[in-house]
């Protein structure tokens, strides 16, 4: 079953935004083809307060995934890509048809993660307080950047600028050698080879 495209004259929010330029390298995109809702997917940039290097330790990972899993119970979405950079994190989404309400769900989200690392994020700097506010701030830059993502084509574009991420920011040579983040998954279900997305 392949991705089918939102119904003919249905209006999606306009990107504002993306970092969905083409990767710097040449090799032969993998083939992409999974069981697909019938929904629209989206590409998103979430950075940390501040550009804050937390996003990879383990108590914001293990918060993040709680967080992930708690707002899907109530409001499902699809985790189609993902990846962790310190202080930002690129995510390809598909939700329901009919549903492209992603900005309740990011909102959930980051006020659960927030929340959960309260007590060891409050005090630091990871926290920057909104001026006039009285709580203690958020980890999260408010604004997110989000981009809506036409067919199949598109999906894979992303999903190799994703996956390509840590390689882009210098964070590694090879893209395998990033630990948080879904080409994991990808290599094993042999849609990407291990030595794909080398600087
Ligand atoms: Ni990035």
């Amino acid at each position: 079953m392949t991705r089918r495209s939102p119904p003919a004259g249905q209006v999606w929010r306009a990107s504002t935004h993306t970092a969905g330029r083409d990767p710097p390298y040449s090799q032969a995109m993998p083939n992409y083809r999974r069981a697909r809702v019938p929904g629209g997917s989206f590409f998103f940039t979430v950075v940390t307060a501040g550009r804050q290097r937390v996003l990879t330790d383990e108590p914001v990972r293990l918060a993040l995934r709680e967080a992930i899993q708690g707002v899907r119970r109530d409001r499902p979405f699809q985790v189609d890509g993902w990846v962790l950079l310190p202080d930002h994190m690129h995510a390809i989404w598909t939700l329901p048809a009919s549903d492209h309400d992603y900005a309740t769900r990011w909102r959930l989200i980051k006020a659960r993660v927030t929340r959960q690392l309260g007590d060891a994020y409050r005090h630091s700097a990871a926290m920057t307080p909104r001026p006039g506010a009285t709580d203690p701030g958020s980890l999260w830059q408010h604004r997110y950047w989000e981009h809506w993502l036409r067919d199949d084509v598109d999906v894979q574009r992303h999903l190799d600028y994703l996956h390509f991420n840590p390689v882009k920011h210098g964070l590694v040579s090879n893209a395998i050698d990033w630990p948080w983040s879904s080409f994991h998954r990808f290599v094993a279900a042999g849609m990407y080879p291990r030595d794909w997305g080398m600087a």
